[in-house]
């Protein structure tokens, strides 16, 4: 009997298509050249039913969802970002904020009691929040909820403390995950390739300086995300590139959880010039992500960005991840223009998203255990919940 992949590698004319499809099938990587086929000419139908192939032989119809929030200690930021909607040179009444250490302890005991599982912090490059500042906030946090996971700081948040703190990237990364942090986010990674680098962020840490903060938090046994900020200027070549050097470090090190590309959002920032991509686009990025991205455990659609509908939709694309329950604690998106102006969602809501999908919904933690089975969970008015926008 024939599988879908087969059919679909009959039914396809173009050789190059044909056998990418065959190298799919048999578990081979696909080549840089061959990416670059897809983008160019791999329909939505045909990379999403890869992808589909892909995830499902990785994850079957488990989906992973966590309970967490995030601290954003301060939007204040030495960089300038060019797609930066969000970062101000100055703390004001109005729009820059810069929270003490007490502060953000209380956000973390309003969770007290909750079954929340991971805490996200990330923020702005603040001048005078240094590496004492945070290695006391790490230990305070660890010292109030000891099992909470502390997925913390950029690579170019950790590059600028670290130089400051005249440390080396291995001592400064032992000092952080001695005071308690647990794995990186994948943040600051934006477009690698220097060609677009530098237009819209070339005053912050280069991709070499990215790979090797997150190579060495690897090598600490620590786990980290890797992101891609797509869909402005750059060419496919240039997410390739991208895509490609993750690749190869996640080859030496198996660090990496999670992909997470993020598509670029054009409201208030200096790039509103710039169209945002179309879903289609969204959806090939997604399904070609999963294809090239061969040793990634993981694909994450980040729903404050994307929207819950389109996350939602990537779901039949390569993505096996929608990140968490979040609960308003974010700001980067919502001042980008995401249609999510108030990200949070219920259990309950993540969990009818998923099955609206016929996907099997599963809560992990931040190192992808399973936490709870959502399965046979019913919720009353479950039919009511998934507030799609
Ligand atoms: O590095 C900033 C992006 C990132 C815009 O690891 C923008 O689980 C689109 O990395 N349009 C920070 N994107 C957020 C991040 C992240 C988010 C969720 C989960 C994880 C994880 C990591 O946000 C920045 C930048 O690439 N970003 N502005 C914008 N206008
Ligand atoms: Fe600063 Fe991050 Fe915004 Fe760049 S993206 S300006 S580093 S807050």
């Amino acid at each position: 009997m024939s599988t879908s992949i087969d059919i679909l590698i009959s039914s396809v004319t173009d050789k190059a298509l044909q056998s990418i499809a065959q190298k799919v099938k048999d578990g081979v990587r696909i080549t840089d050249e061959e990416c670059l086929v897809l983008f160019e000419k791999g329909s939505l139908a045909f990379v999403g039913a890869l992808a589909n192939f892909i995830r499902e032989k990785l994850h079957g119809d488990k989906t992973y969802f966590n309970r967490n929030f995030h601290i954003e200690p301060t939007n204040v930021c030495v960089f300038s970002c060019k797609f930066c909607s969000y970062s101000r040179l100055y703390a004001n009444k109005e729009e820059g904020w810069e929270l003490s250490i007490e502060q953000m302890l209380d956000i973390v005991k309003t969770y007290d009691g909750k079954p929340i599982t991971e805490v996200h912090i990330v923020g702005g490059v603040h001048p005078k929040m240094n590496m004492d500042y945070f290695i006391e906030l790490m230990q305070k946090i660890k010292a109030h909820r000891p099992g909470l996971h502390v997925k913390a700081f950029t690579a170019v948040e950790l590059d600028y403390m670290f130089r400051k703190a005249k440390l080396s990237t291995a001592e400064g990364m032992k000092k952080l995950h001695d005071a308690g942090l647990d794995s990186l986010p994948g943040g600051g990674a934006e477009i690698f390739h220097p060609e677009i680098r530098e237009q819209i962020s070339a005053d912050k840490v280069n991709a070499d300086g990215w790979l090797a903060i997150h190579e060495e938090a690897h090598k600490l046994g620590m786990h980290s995300n890797a992101t891609m900020l797509y869909g402005h200027i750059e060419k496919y070549e240039h997410r390739i590139d991208h895509m490609r050097r993750l690749r190869e470090l996640q080859d030496k090190t198996k660090g990496f959880n999670t992909f997470i590309p993020l598509k670029f959002r054009n409201h208030d920032n200096d790039m509103s010039h710039v169209p945002e991509n179309t879903i289609t686009e969204d959806m090939r990025l997604y399904a070609i992500a999963r294809i090239y991205l061969d040793n990634f455990p993981h694909l994450k659609a980040y729903w404050p960005m994307l929207g819950r509908q389109n996350a939602q939709l990537s779901l039949s694309f390569g993505v096996n991840d929608i990140d968490g329950t979040i609960d308003d604690s974010t700001k980067i998106y919502s001042m980008a223009g995401s249609e999510e102006q108030t990200p949070k969602m219920s259990t309950a809501e993540l969990v009818t998203l998923i099955k609206q999908v016929k996907r099997q919904p599963v809560e992990r933690d931040t190192l992808y255990n399973v936490v709870k089975d959502f399965s046979n969970v019913v919720f009353a008015d479950a039919e009511n919940l998934a507030h799609l926008n």
